[in-house]
């Protein structure tokens, strides 16, 4: 691994702001708290969800660091930063939201395996990079290709991160081909978020952003790219993120009849309140993301103030004077959009939102209807407890 090296301890861990809610220490895992989430469309890079398998990778030479890029391919090579800052710079705005997002919410339902998340594992910048579907063409795989002529039809992203998961190996996971070749779907090799240099934490010096997709395929610290005949057989491609039927526990999991998560659900969450909250009787600001896989736009964000029985329609934006429509050139296809509304309240209630796309996909009512053991994707309505005045809810 020239350049870049992974510690197998905790001991070179960079800084990170003091007001991130830690829910795991070593890895690091931790997200922002909620009114910080929503406090500007672009998440700082300070407050962005940090999702972490092992010990943060270290560079030690950036001169000497480069991507091999291999496998059933015409032309392997090894590109080095240079190689990849000539092609194209790409500014990509997309939000990379966790599978996990939520999930202490599903664990209250019925316990599930893994790190504990509010509603903020998810986060909303500016990538910059080449185009994966660039890099692929200097190997010689050309755009929009299923299968290239050695019969490679899947991208496998490999870290040099130590996890205990891959028993000490490196994270990875892979997309398919026609996917990582396809210029419109925006897969890039990012350099850079929010105008600088990515941080440690975040996958310095170079990682992949897929789009529309959970976060999990979006592999930091790259080392190699490999272009194979199967989908990656690495741990959280195939015994990890994967959604399960309720009835399925860890007795009798088959972790070979489910595909690996690709597209995240439609979702959206309440960040001006928390889950239990107290406020004085009268207007009451109701605002948060919504978000939808795949590129799909948002349609519509319903609101309630009874629980459920009656919905009113959010307003929706991305940017500040424009209105935001679903799906039109003016958005931002892969991001998140804020919804905001302003409501009575003047007794004890249950604020609930919940959001449309644009394939009228809409948020599952209950979270016991898509419960799983791995707790992924939990999408159902968002709801907030209110007590009014000094009643106590
Ligand atoms: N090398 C490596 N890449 C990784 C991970 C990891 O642990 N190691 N975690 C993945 C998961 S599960 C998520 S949700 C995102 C989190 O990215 P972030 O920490 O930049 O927010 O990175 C993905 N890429
Ligand atoms: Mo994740």
């Amino acid at each position: 691994m020239p350049g870049l090296t992974a510690p197998s301890d905790y001991s070179q861990e960079p800084l990170r702001h003091p007001s991130l809610i830690i829910n795991a220490k070593e890895p690091f895992n931790a997200e922002p708290p909620r009114s910080a989430l929503i406090s500007s469309y672009i998440t700082p890079v300070h407050f962005f969800y940090k999702r972490n398998h092992g010990p943060i990778p270290l560079v030690d030479d950036i001169e000497r660091y480069c991507v091999s890029i291999n496998g059933l391919t015409e032309n392997p090579k090894e590109l080095f930063m240079n190689d990849i800052r000539m092609l194209p710079k790409y500014n990509v705005t997309a939000t990379l939201q966790c599978a996990g997002n939520r999930r202490t919410a599903m664990s209250k339902v019925r316990k599930v395996k893994g790190v504990g998340w509010d509603i903020s594992t998810l986060g909303n910048a500016v990538w910059g990079g080449a185009k994966l579907a660039d890099v692929l063409e200097l190997v010689g795989v050309s755009k929009f290709s299923y299968c290239t002529q050695k019969g490679g039809k899947h991208v496998e992203f490999v870290s040099v991160d130590k996890c205990e998961e891959e028993k000490g190996g490196p994270y990875k996971a892979s997309i398919p081909l026609i996917q990582a070749s396809n210029p419109e779907a925006d897969v890039l090799l990012a350099y850079e978020m929010n105008g600088e240099p990515l941080n440690r934490d975040h996958g310095y010096p170079l990682r992949v952003i897929v789009p529309g997709v959970i976060g999990a395929r979006s592999v930091k610290w790259l080392d190699s790219i490999s272009i194979n005949a199967e989908e990656c057989q690495g741990f959280f491609m195939q015994k990890d993120y994967k959604m399960f039927p309720p009835s399925v526990d860890w007795s009798n999991i088959d972790w070979s009849a489910r595909r690996p998560q690709m597209d995240f659900p439609i979702q959206c969450a309440i960040c001006s309140l928390e889950d239990v909250d107290h406020i004085k009787p009268g207007k009451v600001t109701v605002s948060g993301y919504a978000v939808a896989g795949g590129g799909r736009g948002i349609e519509r964000v319903d609101i309630s103030v009874d629980g459920g029985k009656n919905w009113i329609e959010a307003t929706r934006y991305q940017k500040i004077g424009v209105p935001y429509v679903a799906d039109s050139l003016s958005s931002y296809k892969w991001a998140w959009v804020f919804f905001e509304i302003t409501v009575d309240i003047l007794r004890n209630t249950e604020i609930v939102a919940k959001a449309v796309d644009s394939a009228a996909n809409v948020q599952p009512e209950k979270v016991e209807e898509i419960w799983n053991v791995r707790g992924i994707l939990n999408n159902s309505w968002h709801r907030v407890q209110v007590g009014v005045g000094r009643s106590s809810i």
